[in-house]
C-alpha cells in the first residue's frame, strides 16, 4: 500500500516507517519538527541527538536499500496538506501529526492554544484532504486511552450499547480526559466520527495507552536510527522517564498515592498494531476503534519492576513518592477492554525483567548526557 505517514520525525513515527517499509509498503512522511522546536523552546533534550528526518531517510535507504520520500511543512496549512496528497496519493494515512504531549498541553496558555491549534487543524485537513484526493483511503488515527479517563465501569473498545427506558442504541463511549491533550484527541474523535457519518470516510481510531521503549527490528543495528526519546517531564512517558532516572541515581518520581493504572505498550506492538490495522482497513463509512495497550499497571508497580531490575544490575535505586503536580485520581477502578487487535494477530511483548534491562543497560550509555534538572520541573496542572 501507498502510506502517508503524518509526523514521521516523532517517537512512533520514524520507527513506524522504517517498519511498514520494510514490510514491503511504499512509504512516505510528513513533519515540520514541531517537537524539536518546542524542546528547544522549553530547554529539554532528548537523551541523545537524531539525524533530522531528510538525513534519516538517506542513512534508511544506504542501511537498507528502501527509499521514504520526505515531505517538510506544516500540516495545519491546507496549501502544503494539499500538495503532499496530490502528489503522494496514499492508501491509507498514518496520522501521528499532534502535539503529544499532555504535561506540555497544561503549562500556559501559548501551549496550550498550540496544542488546540495544531491537533485540531491538523485533523480536520487530514479529514478533508481525503475527501478531495483519495476518498477511498483508510485514515489511522492516534488517538488516546486518556479519552475515557478512569470511570468506576468497565471501559469498552471505543462504542457502548445503551439501554434508555426501554430502548436501545449504540453511543460513543463517554469520553472525559484529564489534560487538555487528552481533550484535543476526543475533539479529533468527534471530527473523524461526524466526518465517516457526514462522508462514508474509513477510519481506524487507536485508543493508545503509554508507550515505552527505544527498540524495534529495524534500529537496532545503526544509533542513527533510533527514536527520538525524551525523559523530561514534558514530553518524557512514565516508563521511559523512571529508566533513565534509575541510571541517573534519581530518586523515582512516583505522583501522588501511585495508584494511577494505565494501559501500557512496547513501541514494538505500536508499530505492529499500526501495520495491523493498516493491513486489515475499516470498511467505507465506519469508524472503527481499538483499544491499543497490552497489560496494565499502576505508577507504583513500574516503579517496582524498575527498581528491582535496576538494583540487580548494581544501580542504586530509590523510589520517592512527591506530590502529584497534575489533577487526577491516584486510586481508581481500570478494566478496559482490549481484544480488537489481538484478534487481528497482535502478538504482544511483554514488559519481561529482561526488556527493561536492556532498555536500563542501553541508557546506562548516556549516562554523563542525563540533565537531571528536567526530570521535574512542578507544572502544576491546577
Ligand atoms: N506519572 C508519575 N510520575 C512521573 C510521570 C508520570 O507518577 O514521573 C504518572 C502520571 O501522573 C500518570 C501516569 O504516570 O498517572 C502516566 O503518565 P505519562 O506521562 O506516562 O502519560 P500521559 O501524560 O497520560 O501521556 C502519555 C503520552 C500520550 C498518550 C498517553 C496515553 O504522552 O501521548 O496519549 O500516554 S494514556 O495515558 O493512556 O492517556
Amino acid at each position: 500500500m501507498r502510506v502517508l505517514i503524518l509526523g514521521g520525525d516523532g517517537y512512533l513515527g520514524w520507527p513506524t516507517a522504517m517498519h511498514l517499509s520494510t514490510k514491503g509498503h511504499d512509504v512516505a512522511v510528513v513533519d515540520n519538527y514541531l517537537r524539536r522546536r518546542i524542546c528547544r523552546e522549553e530547554n529539554v533534550t532528548p537523551l541523545f541527538e537524531t539525524p533530522d528526518l531528510i538525513q534519516r531517510c538517506k542513512i534508511w535507504d544506504r542501511i537498507s536499500g528502501y527509499q521514504i520520500p520526505a515531505f517538510i511543512g506544516d500540516l495545519a496549512h491546507w496549501d502544503f496538506v494539499s500538495d503532499v496528497f496530490k502528489k503522494f496519493m496514499p492508501d491509507t494515512v498514518v496520522h501521528f501529526a499532534e502535539q503529544p504531549a499532555a504535561p506540555y498541553s497544561m503549562l500556559n496558555r501559548k501551549a496550550a492554544t498550540l496544542t488546540l491549534q495544531n491537533n485540531l487543524m491538523v485533523t480536520a485537513n487530514v479529514i478533508f484532504a481525503v475527501r478531495e484526493f483519495c476518498p477511498d483511503a483508510h485514515i489511522i488515527k492516534l488517538g488516546t486511552m486518556g479519552e475515557y479517563g478512569t470511570p468506576n465501569i468497565d471501559i469498552e473498545e471505543g462504542w457502548i450499547d445503551i439501554e434508555h427506558k426501554g430502548r436501545k442504541d449504540t453511543f460513543l463511549y463517554p469520553r472525559q480526559a484529564g489534560s487538555l491533550y487528552h481533550t484535543t484527541k476526543i475533539m479529533d474523535t468527534d471530527l473523524l466520527w461526524f466526518y465517516v457519518r457526514m462522508w462514508d470516510l474509513r477510519v481506524t481510531d487507536l485508543m493508545q495507552g503509554p508507550v515505552y521503549g527505544i527498540f524495534t527490528d529495524e534500529n537496532e543495528t545503526d544509533e542513527q536510527l533510533l527514536p527520538f526519546f525524551n525523559y523530561d517531564e514534558l514530553f518524557g512517558t512514565v516508563l521511559n522517564r523512571f529508566v533513565v532516572q534509575a541510571v541517573a541515581g534519581y530518586p523515582l518520581t512516583v505522583y501522588g498515592k501511585g495508584g494511577q493504572t494505565r494501559g501500557y505498550l512496547n513501541i514494538k506492538d505500536t508499530i505492529n498494531c499500526i501495520r495491523l490495522a493498516l493491513e486489515t482497513p475499516a470498511p467505507q463509512g465506519r469508524l472503527r476503534i481499538f483499544n491499543q495497550f497490552t497489560e496494565t499497571f499502576s505508577v507504583s508497580e513500574l516503579a517496582e519492576k524498575v527498581l528491582r531490575v535496576g538494583n540487580r544490575l548494581g544501580l542504586d535505586v530509590t523510589i520517592q513518592s512527591i506530590e502529584n503536580p497534575r489533577k487526577e485520581a491516584e486510586s481508581h477502578y481500570y478494566n478496559p477492554v482490549h481484544t480488537g487487535l489481538i484478534e487481528l494477530g497482535l502478538e504482544p511483548n511483554f514488559l519481561t525483567n529482561d526488556v527493561l534491562a536492556h532498555l536500563m543497560k542501553f541508557v546506562s550509555n548516556y549516562k554523563n548526557t542525563i540533565s537531571k534538572d528536567q526530570i521535574f520541573k512542578k507544572i502544576k496542572w491546577a
